[in-house]
């Protein structure tokens, strides 16, 4: 039954900040997606020995997706291939998973929080051995690989495998294990944080609204919310997983979950909000009248640490996203322990988890996990939070202020340029990059540039470097910053980034509304770089 098929390569099949994310429309082209995985396979040292853990989102061609997944890999004679039921798997879950049975690796059907359904986004990514994301060095051969490929395996005729239904089942040499994506993950969870303590509080009155946005964490947050910590039944919104996010765009930040933002701002509407993305590895917590920031998240969850079970013996060092506020590093310092600043993009913290050099790490991006496994946790994230609030018996606003003003607050913004044209937006950070010089010491609207550079990244585990990861100028003597950054996960022209930081440490200031106490940056921003001239928008689609 197994059948060589010629093929020819697809340009452009290079992944990006995570997999390879592109329009529905692209992906469902003849032998698109069968020449992506056939490279995956390719790049595999022995793909007939393989143990692969296999799932999805739920978006818009996951089901398909996955059986043609299963016949490739019983092409290739891969050994096993561990299904989530019906094809869906949280990031997280897959993770666990492949760490749990020591697979070689998984594949992870998502674009994230990019929208689905038939005028959407698809994606594919490889996940290794330890959990994680493919480092730079695989995603290279996979997609030099794709660039060269002439044939694939795969089994004829196109049998369906009963991915509904949890058991065994054989396609050719390759065992196919349908399993619960749920339950091995809830169990993970338990052991890590207090349930008990979350069950009392929840038992006394504490409401919370957990914004699942139709996509993967639905099932998973039911099942840990109301079923196990006894939370009422309404506090999951938007459980039940749609192929198309009921329309939405499963982005958890306040514009995409604006409807969560008001809920939790109503006199009666509940003491924590919390929301999850398409594929439940981003988080966004929300307390009652107060919105917590994803760098002040991980700066609050690594000065609390030792609270929680399963961190009660200290970190063993934390690290952040380049741009990501340096609240954590404040933290960090007091508590004495490393703190590793990364390029945008989890795979540059797997060698340090893996090294055993921190046990925290986060992003900017709604993005927050532990060394439990080896991606993002956007539940994990909730949960540590409400054990923290368990434990302190303060709401989250309470926490935040008392943090800031221990510690200081870094205000900061994130502004999104979202599909705007590709070469303007290159043209600004190439003209960005010339002026590196020219910028350094200028003193523009009272504002001095001490210095300006584009971020690079020597991995302290393997030695491998990175260049061109974002511009950064920075402003000592206001303990400021500001970042310009393309994304790379978008699927639609560029996507520009810039993230505006300022240490507050004045109490009379310290709980100012993050764009008025950073007005004179955020113009400055567009002064130095001229991003109204070269993306012709006068105004940033999303704010954070
Ligand atoms: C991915 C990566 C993150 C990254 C984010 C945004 O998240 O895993 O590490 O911070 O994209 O990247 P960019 O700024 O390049 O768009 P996700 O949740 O989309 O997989």
């Amino acid at each position: 039954m197994i059948q060589t098929c010629q093929t020819h390569p697809y340009m452009g099949q290079k992944p990006g900040t995570s997999g390879l994310r592109k329009p529905i429309k692209v992906f469902t082209q003849k032998d698109y997606l069968e020449n992506f995985v056939q490279s995956i396979f390719d790049c595999l040292d022995v793909p007939y020995a393989a143990t692969l853990v296999l799932g999805g989102d739920g978006r818009f061609y996951n089901r398909e997706a996955i059986q043609i997944i299963l016949r490739i890999a019983a092409g290739n004679r891969v050994s096993r291939v561990i299904v989530g039921q019906s094809g869906l798997f949280s990031t997280p879950a897959v993770s666990l998973q492949i760490r749990k049975r020591k697979a070689t690796g998984g594949i992870i059907l998502s674009a994230s929080h990019n929208p689905g359904g038939p005028e959407g986004d698809f994606g594919i990514k490889f996940n290794t051995a330890n959990g994680g994301p493919a480092p730079e060095s695989l995603t290279e051969s996979i997609y030099a690989r794709t660039q060269k490929i002439e044939r694939y395996y795969t089994v004829v005729p196109a049998n369906h495998i009963d991915i509904d239904t949890p058991g065994s089942y054989q396609l050719e040499d390759t065992t196919i294990e349908v399993i619960d994506p749920i339950d091995d993950y809830v169990y993970l969870m338990e052991s890590l944080f207090d349930f008990e303590r979350i069950h009392t509080l929840f038992r006394n009155g504490f409401r919370m609204h957990f914004d699942a946005m139709h996509a993967i964490t639905g099932p998973y947050a039911h099942a840990i919310f109301e079923r196990k910590l006894g939370a009422p039944e309404d506090t999951v919104i938007h459980g039940i997983p749609l192929a198309d996010f009921g329309g939405g765009h499963p982005d958890p930040n306040l514009t995409y979950a604006a409807g969560l933002v008001r809920q939790i701002n109503r006199p009666e509407g509940g003491d924590f909000g919390a929301a999850s993305d398409g594929d439940g590895d981003r988080n966004m917590i929300l307390g009652h009248g107060c919105f917590v920031s994803p760098s002040d998240s991980l700066a609050i969850l690594t000065a609390n640490a030792r609270r929680i079970p399963a961190y009660q013996e200290g970190l063993l060092g934390v690290a952040r996203s380049m741009p990501t506020s340096r609240a954590v590093d404040r933290v960090a310092q007091y508590l004495g322990i490393p703190c590793y600043e990364t390029p945008t993009g989890w795979k540059f913290f797997g060698n340090l988890l893996d090294a055993g050099r921190i046990t925290l790490c986060g992003e900017e991006s709604f993005g927050t996990g532990s060394d439990h496994v080896r991606e993002k946790d956007g539940l994990w994230a909730v949960l540590f939070w409400l054990n923290l609030i368990a434990v302190r018996r303060q709401s989250v606003s309470e926490i935040l202020k008392e943090h800031w003003l221990q510690y200081g607050r870094d205000v900061y913004t994130r502004h999104d340029y979202e599909a705007v044209d590709q070469a303007g937006a290159e043209t600004l950070m190439a003209q960005l990059r010339e002026r590196f010089d020219a910028l350094t010491g200028q003193n523009i609207e009272g504002h001095k540039i001490t210095n300006a550079d584009d971020f690079a990244y020597t991995d302290p585990i393997d030695g491998s470097c990175v260049s061109g990861q974002g511009i950064q100028l920075h402003f000592n003597e206001e303990d400021a910053r500001i970042v310009y950054r393309l994304s790379g996960t978008g699927t639609h022209g560029a996507t520009l980034r810039v993230y505006i930081e300022r240490m507050e440490s004045s109490k009379k200031r310290i709980l100012g509304n993050a764009q008025t106490q950073l007005a004179d940056l955020i113009a400055l921003a567009d002064t130095v770089a001229g991003i109204k001239t070269h993306t012709g928008r006068d105004k940033p689609d999303v704010i954070t």
